[in-house]
């Protein structure tokens, strides 16, 4: 283990207690007698003789040089030094008479590793009770900025600035894949919110930005080599993402761990392309289906939903064009494709797509074309696409899988039953999930479309107006206690590289979505980072629902509006 190679008395310390734990079967989080305040929970936090030291003004980070790390740790510098956090509840920890913390020295064994999926994200911290300094020890920058993070939290205020100490951490993330959907196209989000959200995300040990760009609704990423989509497709001028603003939220990604995935969605969902291209797409003009059809015409509350037409030929031209611009303003791996919810009655009002299936041409067919004629490409610029679950799993309209390279290709689930991520790793698709039951954020804030009173009602439903949107509202604890890899083998187990909560924007915009996505998000952040059981095996939500209140306080002081979870009187009276 890398703490080997720097001994010291406490070093030596921690590896003697590391030894008793496994030997003796301690479980490791029960020899911290009081709550460890860090969110997520480190995977192994020994305390076996908690105090805290004070932290010096003139405490200091040390760091080897590195393009992203360096701006990581003059920003936490920063805010270790300001932040002045009051906990809910004062820890009931001594001060030692050492001198106090002057010094946090990190160390990485492998500078030069880039951001991508499965990078090394582990550390290990150790804060000494002696004043010697702290030390930071991770295989990338990328841990070392979870590190940070970790020891950021590990400070607070009594009134002056202490920290935790004569502590040892090791930690390591259960899921590679820890991400964040947010849909930027059916309301627009100014660039500063988009930073917001990486800034946040990244205090919760998220690393995935799964950026939702274009939809029906708008198409606002500026693509240069076809200006006329968001010159026609955006809701205005200035509610665009240009080249230097997608840069800004790389690089922003860059200096906080946090990847960012785009995804430009096809065939459908492509309404807003219409504006430039309107030969290009089926459907685009129907905005209100008859009260007769089928729910699956009303796909994401889209009357006039729009799809891609898979025969006409200029169709590929288009897509290249965009895939191409978007795949080198994007540098991450991962590509993704959308390919939800295609529409059949969408389709079916072209003339063309009328004639092919007159001659015995099948819907599952033409999506397959469409995939056919665009995976390949996208494959070419070496990147791993994403797709929604439907591809595999929609039963009227899905692809023929020996179109889609498991190798090179991940599916993400939504909605296509409780057995969604099942059906996908026994097919032997690596998954990522966001099943709607559990991770969609927009649930439960009612009817978006106006009155049309049997839009969005359940089946049996007998209200007038006012169905919930995919209710009920998906509480922190709901989220928190969900297993992605229920019922799964663990051969199938191993394919499932994460989750996502997603946050669909028809009711969201900047003015809440801190509030949507804030604790909640949290909740699926510690389950994938370090699980969501005890040392017994036990759900551990109601152990955490303090420190999740300690947690969303902090956030809240360091500006992020994080609706609370509870009545302050709870925490302030306990037990
Ligand atoms: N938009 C897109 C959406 C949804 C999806 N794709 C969606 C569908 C059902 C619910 C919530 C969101 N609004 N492009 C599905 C992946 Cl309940």
């Amino acid at each position: 283990m890398d703490y080997i190679n720097y001994p010291s008395f406490s070093h030596l310390f921690f590896l003697i207690i590391i030894l008793c734990t496994y030997l003796f079967h301690i479980p490791q989080i029960s020899a911290v007698g009081f709550p460890v305040n860090v969110w997520p929970k480190p995977t192994t936090f020994l305390w076996p003789r908690p105090q805290a030291i004070a932290l010096s003004p003139n405490f200091t980070i040390s760091a080897p040089p590195h393009p992203h790390l360096t701006p990581a740790v003059r920003r936490y510098l920063c805010q270790i030094l300001t932040e002045h956090h009051r906990l809910l509840v004062t820890p009931n920890l001594n001060l030692t008479s050492s001198p106090p913390l002057a010094a946090l020295t990190i160390t990485i064994s492998d500078p030069s590793a880039p951001l991508a999926h499965g990078v090394n994200e582990s550390y290990s911290l150790t804060i000494p009770d002696d004043g010697s300094a702290a030390d930071l020890v991770a295989g990338t920058a990328w841990g070392a900025m979870r590190g940070l993070e970790t020891f950021s939290q590990l400070v607070y205020a009594e009134p002056s600035s202490r920290v935790g100490c004569g502590l040892y951490i090791s930690d390591v993330p259960l899921f590679m894949h820890r991400g964040i959907m947010l849909d930027t196209a059916r309301n627009y989000y100014g660039v500063e919110d988009l930073l917001w959200l990486i800034a946040a995300m990244s205090m919760n040990k998220l690393n995935v930005f799964h950026w939702h760009v274009t939809d029906s609704h708008s198409f606002p990423l500026v693509v240069p080599s076809e200006p006329e989509m968001a010159e026609k497709g955006a809701y205005g001028e200035g509610m665009v993402y240009t080249v230097e603003d997608v840069k800004r939220v790389v690089e922003f990604g860059l200096e906080r761990g946090v990847r960012v995935v785009p995804e430009i969605d096809m065939p459908a969902h492509t309404g807003s392309w219409a504006k430039a291209y309107p030969e290009l797409v089926t459907c685009a003009d129907v905005f209100w289906w008859p009260a007769e059809a089928g729910w699956d015409d009303r796909f994401a509350a889209e009357p006039g939903t729009g799809q891609l037409n898979p025969l006409h030929p200029k169709t590929y031209q288009v897509v290249q064009n965009i895939v191409h611009d978007v795949a080198s303003m994007f540098p991450d791996q991962f590509f993704h494709a959308g390919a939800d919810e295609v529409t059949p009655n969408c389709w079916k009002l072209d003339p063309s797509i009328q004639s092919f299936l007159s001659k015995n041409g099948t819907l599952s067919q033409i999506l397959s074309l469409f995939i056919n004629s665009t995976l390949p490409y996208i494959l070419s610029l070496n990147r791993t696409v994403v797709y929604w679950e439907d591809v595999l799993l929609d039963a009227t309209i899905s692809v023929d899988p020996s179109l889609l390279p498991k190798q090179h290709v991940i599916l993400q689930t939504w909605n296509n039953g409780p057995d969604n991520t099942k059906r996908i790793v026994a097919a032997g698709y690596r998954a990522i999930v966001s099943s709607s039951d559990f991770y969609y954020l927009d649930c439960g804030h009612g009817d978006f479309v106006g009155n049309n009173s049997e839009y969005d009602q359940p089946p049996g439903a007998n209200q007038t107006d006012g169905g919930s949107w995919c209710g009920p509202f998906k509480s922190w604890q709901l989220i928190y206690n969900y297993d992605i890899t229920y019922g799964l083998s663990s051969a199938e187990a191993e394919l499932v590289l994460g989750g996502e909560v997603a946050l669909w924007s028809e009711q969201a915009d900047s003015t809440v979505m801190d509030q949507r996505i804030w604790p909640r998000a949290s909740a699926m952040a510690e389950t994938l980072w370090s699980g969501n059981r005890d040392s017994a095996g036990r759900k551990r939500s109601a152990e955490a629902v303090d420190r999740l209140n300690e947690w969303r306080y902090r956030m809240v002081k360091r500006g992020i509006r994080a609706e609370p979870i509870q009545p302050l009187w709870c925490i302030k009276n306990p037990g």
